[in-house]
């Protein structure tokens, strides 16, 4: 398995990749180099036929604290632009199966915009999300001005980002930014994300990555053009071996037997 300097990886479970930042001197801001250690790790989870779902998780006081200040505050605008900074963050799209976020502590700018990208979100009453960019002068980088505002509509987006103020896991998972709170402890909200990825690993690879697919779509399409996307897949499905399974599995009072076929 491959050594990452900014992350450990490992298998909790035969069907699950666990991704831990790894930062803890720097509360686990995302230099350039952990993005791409991120990145690559994620990669290999995804390209892995053994997992079927993947957690990506940081420390008990901080999920990612943002990106790295200290990395970009000399940058200059020729730096940014020129080397086009930051659009590798576009390449988290491409992971097609799911991520679940497991955060605790601060998970603030790029750390919240991380949080953000993934498709499931859990909380530890501990959490503190947020986007403090204007705070230094600048805005949102990583998708927050986008992702935030489709989770939480314009006016809380609008009071969030133009205060900078932190939210809290309550707020998070009132707002729909989070999927559940879990409860208070060390290490809880990891091992319910990893229960969550193992229940997900256990299904139909095929039906598991389409669903990721097609609920991504809402946020790419318009309704009419989403519903004929949705329903291609669906039909899509029948060719399958795991949706005669899945329904036979059914029919006969059984449990399925998915092959990912
Ligand atoms: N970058 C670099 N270093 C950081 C960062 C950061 N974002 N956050 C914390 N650290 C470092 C501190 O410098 C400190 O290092 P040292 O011990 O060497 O002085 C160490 O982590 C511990 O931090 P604190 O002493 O400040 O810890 P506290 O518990 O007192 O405070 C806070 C915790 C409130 C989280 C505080 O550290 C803080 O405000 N951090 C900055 C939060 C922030 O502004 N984040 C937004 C950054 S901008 C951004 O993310 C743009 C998004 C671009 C897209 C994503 C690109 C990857």
């Amino acid at each position: 398995e491959q050594r990452y300097e900014n992350i450990l990886t490992s298998r909790p479970d035969p069907g699950v990749a666990l991704i831990t930042l790894n930062r803890p001197k720097a509360l686990n801001a995302l230099s350039t180099a952990h993005f791409r250690d991120i990145l690559s790790a994620l990669n290999d989870a995804d390209a892995d036929e053994k997992v079927g779902a993947i957690v990506l998780t940081g420390s008990e006081k901080a999920f990612a604290a943002g990106a790295d200040i200290l990395e970009m505050k000399d940058k200059t605008y020729a730096d940014a632009y020129g080397n086009n900074f930051l659009s590798n963050w576009e390449d988290l799209k491409k992971i097609r199966k799911p991520i679940i976020a497991a955060v605790s502590g601060y998970a603030l700018g790029g750390g919240c915009e991380l949080a953000l990208s993934c498709d499931i979100i859990l909380a530890s009453p501990t959490a503190k999300f947020g986007q403090p960019e204007i705070n230094l002068g600048v805005i949102p980088g990583g998708g927050g001005t986008q992702r935030l505002t489709r989770a939480v509509g314009k006016a809380r987006a609008m009071e969030l980002m133009l205060t900078g103020r932190m939210f809290n896991a309550q707020e998070a998972e009132r707002w729909g930014v989070v999927a559940k709170v879990v409860e208070e402890g060390e290490g809880k909200v990891l091992e319910e994300a990893v229960g969550m990825a193992k229940a997900i690993a256990s299904k139909g690879r095929l039906a598991v990555m389409a669903t990721k697919e097609a609920v991504n779509a809402a946020y790419e399409m318009p309704l009419t053009e989403g519903l004929r996307f949705e329903r291609r897949l669906f039909h899509g499905l029948f060719a399958t071996n795991d949706q005669k399974e899945g329904m036979a599995a059914f029919a006969e009072k059984r449990k399925p037997n998915f092959t990912d076929s």
